[in-house]
């Protein structure tokens, strides 16, 4: 991370927490391989590694992404990084794909 980045991280906390309401999110990194897209629901299933950051174990299972145009580019079998964010307590959408 670079100074400014940090600096702007920093900056964007503070906001946050002065005027109480975006609450900084955590992401959980993770890595998986795509087994299915459904471009209509915005799910892909995906075989997923252990995400150590959730204590989750590798398994296969459906996930929503948030922005759904981000499926377009993805294949089956193809490898990706990806990110978690939980949307609603328990509840997780990939915010993210790399
Ligand atoms: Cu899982």
């Amino acid at each position: 991370m670079t100074k400014m980045t940090r600096y702007t991280l920093i900056l964007a906390l503070a906001l946050s927490a002065a005027c109480g309401t975006a609450v900084a999110q955590t992401t959980y990194p993770a890595t998986g391989v795509v087994k299915k897209i459904d471009t209509a629901k915005g799910t892909v299933t995906l075989a997923h590694d252990p995400i150590k950051s959730l204590k989750w174990p590798a398994m296969t299972m459906d996930f929503r992404v948030r922005d759904k145009a981000s499926l377009a580019t993805l294949k089956p079998d193809q490898k990706i990084e990806f990110e978690l964010i939980e949307e609603k307590k328990g509840s997780y959408v990939i915010s993210r794909i790399k």
